[in-house]
């Protein structure tokens, strides 16, 4: 069979497979009239987000060359999917948000004014669609009834976008129930277009609750229930109804004693953010009986429950779309048993046998494959089987560890932040901010080093306040000041702390072993989110001491660790010219908090 397992439970028995269904709500019915006029598909395929029609659309794909199928011995009920070349990874410069005036986009958005960008756009649009099916993908972000799940509507020429769509939200049948008569969906429009870079725009319209993305087939390009729906759109929705879309993982952490702590994390990419959000303890841990759960890696969306005044969150996404270079049995066993079934790659590199491979997933490279752009690959070609930014789309229930809440259309209570970057030298491995405007601070200054495949410039530090600068859709001072605003309304908010798993001794060595071994520093979090772990004061905030946290069993000494949590008053002043980057660029705007804050550092000085 050729089905993505786990889809929802819309079945196609009421309806023949792609036609529109009954009772179409009259909002959705009119837009979709507008754009099929102005883009003049052959077909319109409606989803109903049923198995057959996931089992349709994979194999008209197959026929189409947009999938191979894999070897189902090895990859049950999985694909490859091959991009364009030129179209790899999320286009910042050609990414815009579009409102009448500047201001509102800010200092760290590209801008287009409103009717400008509508304008140019539709030129593109006009007749893009003509000898290609428009499919209509209703989706919803959110477990299906949660006060924040929203609802919106795709309309895409892309059958690999259609059928990931369904992987990746709750898409279908169960996105017009939820939607009812209502006229609040995100009005989301995609054309591959030509796929050319020269006629790429992935503009976002905030007042208009509207996405138009043309010329990308690309994940965060095209997929517009991810960056552009749940981040850059639902940060601005956030903003006005006072609920936060925030660039994180969230996880569930158990104690023995069955205490469950769920902390949310913010991390530039490449920072080990999805290895992190499927921690597996080690050994001492597991035996100790402590378990920790993934209840989403990339997006959370939180709100403060009225009733307890308390944070919580959920994941709006119901599906991961992770990198996988670098991914193997050692580094993340559960991304591995994730896309071992049910999966689409993308950009992956072809093995004789219909299996797949990405350098990092075995010692050894395979003897040849087929690389990432279809061409045959042996290990002396001097270039990379599989694309840096090679991706895998799964579907949660993949996952070994998903959290017991993971659907719970009331979240998870949030009980720790986490910011975090990657820094080789001046930022320890963990501290804890003085309190939620000091934790604030300590997001809005999160910087992380460039790293060798993403630039030619390697170890240059880049500012990404709450890793979310390139998916903040409004002005980030405004963002800043939400962010301050949203304490007022709780009665007890979470613990703020800050993560660098990569500091760096005098020769480049790593001086903390990362990935399971995190284990030790979430222990730490969460004892002092609970208030049980004392702490020494420094400038920065609090830091852990050494005699309370757990080195045992790891080649790490006290001294080792002192090392690593050493910052030293010309380091901070450093860090701090360094910080004014971002500060120069918002020149004028920061808010009052902030100043005060990097006044009250320099004070302690
Ligand atoms: C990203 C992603 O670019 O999650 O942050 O794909
Ligand atoms: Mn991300």
């Amino acid at each position: 069979m050729t089905q993505l397992a786990d889809r929802n439970s819309a079945t196609a028995t009421d309806h023949v497979l792609g036609t529109e269904p009954k009772n179409l709500n009259l909002f959705v019915k009119a837009w979709i009239d507008e754009c099929v006029a102005m883009c003049r598909p052959d077909k319109v395929f409606w989803c109903d987000g049923s198995r057959a029609e996931a089992d349709a659309l994979l194999d008209q794909g197959v026929r189409d060359g947009v999938f191979i199928r894999l070897n189902p011995d090895k990859l049950p009920r999985s694909y490859l999917h091959r991009s364009n070349p030129n179209d790899v990874a999320r286009s910042e410069h050609l990414t815009f948000i579009c409102t009448p005036s500047q201001d509102s986009a800010g200092p760290t958005n590209n801008w287009m004014e409103t009717k400008q960008a509508f304008a140019k756009l539709r030129e593109l649009f006009n007749r893009c669609m003509q000898g290609r099916t428009m499919y209509v993908v209703p989706f919803v972000m959110g477990p299906i009834g949660s006060p924040l799940a929203r609802v919106g509507v795709e309309l895409t020429d892309s059958l690999y976008v259609a059928v990931s769509m369904g992987v990746m939200t709750r898409m279908g049948k169960i996105a017009w129930e939820q939607l009812g008569d209502d006229d609040e969906f995100t009005r989301c429009l995609h054309s591959l277009g030509d796929v050319n870079p020269d006629r790429r725009y992935i503009c976002h319209f905030p007042r208009e609750n509207t996405i138009w993305s043309f010329g990308s087939g690309y994940g965060g390009n095209a997929l517009l229930g991810k960056k552009c729906m749940a981040l850059r759109i639902a940060s601005y929705l956030g903003r006005q109804k006072e609920w936060m879309a925030e660039h994180m993982l969230i996880l569930g952490a158990q104690a023995p004693d069955g205490e469950k702590t769920y902390v949310t994390g913010a991390f530039p990419s490449s920072c080990g953010k999805t290895n992190f959000a499927m921690l597996i303890p080690p050994e001492k841990y597991k035996k100790e009986g402590w378990k920790i759960t993934t209840v989403g890696d990339d997006i959370a969306w939180m709100w403060v429950d009225p009733s307890t005044g308390r944070l919580r969150a959920i994941n709006p996404e119901a599906g991961y779309f992770g990198v996988v270079p670098g991914t193997n049995e050692k580094s993340n066993p559960n991304a591995m048993a994730i896309m071992s079934h049910d999966t689409i790659y993308t950009n992956v590199a072809l093995l004789p046998d219909g299996d797949v491979w990405w350098e990092g997933k075995t010692k050894e490279p395979p003897a040849e494959a087929i690389d990432w752009q279809g061409q045959k690959w042996t290990p002396g070609f001097g270039r990379k089987a599989a694309h840096p930014n090679s991706r895998f789309t799964a579907p949660m229930k993949n996952n070994p560890v998903l959290d017991e809440n993971a659907d719970d259309p009331a979240g998870v209570p949030v009980h720790g932040i986490i910011f975090g970057g990657r820094r080789s030298k001046v930022i320890p491995l963990v501290y804890q901010a003085f309190n939620w405007v000091h934790g604030v601070y300590l997001g809005a200054t999160v910087g992380s080093e460039t790293t060798a495949a993403a630039t030619g410039q390697v170890g240059i530090v880049r500012r990404d306040p709450m890793a979310m600068l390139p998916f903040i859709g409004y002005n980030i001072r405004d963002y800043l000041v939400h962010w301050f605003r949203m304490r007022k309304k709780m009665t007890d908010c979470p613990r703020l702390f800050h993560v660098n798993w990569f500091r760096q001794d005098e020769i480049g060595k790593y001086l903390w072993p990362g990935y399971g071994e995190n284990m030790r520093v979430l222990k730490w979090i969460i004892d002092r989110c609970h208030g049980r772990a004392y702490s020494v004061e420094h400038p920065i905030g609090w830091m852990p001491r050494v005699d309370q946290f757990d080195l045992e069993g790891i080649d790490v000494s006290a001294d080792d660790f002192e090392k690593m949590q050493t910052v030293t008053i010309d380091d901070l002043k450093s860090e701090l010219l360094s910080q004014e980057e971002l500060f120069l660029k918002m020149a004028g705007d920061l808010p009052k908090e902030i100043l005060f804050q990097r006044e009250l550092l320099i004070a302690r000085l």
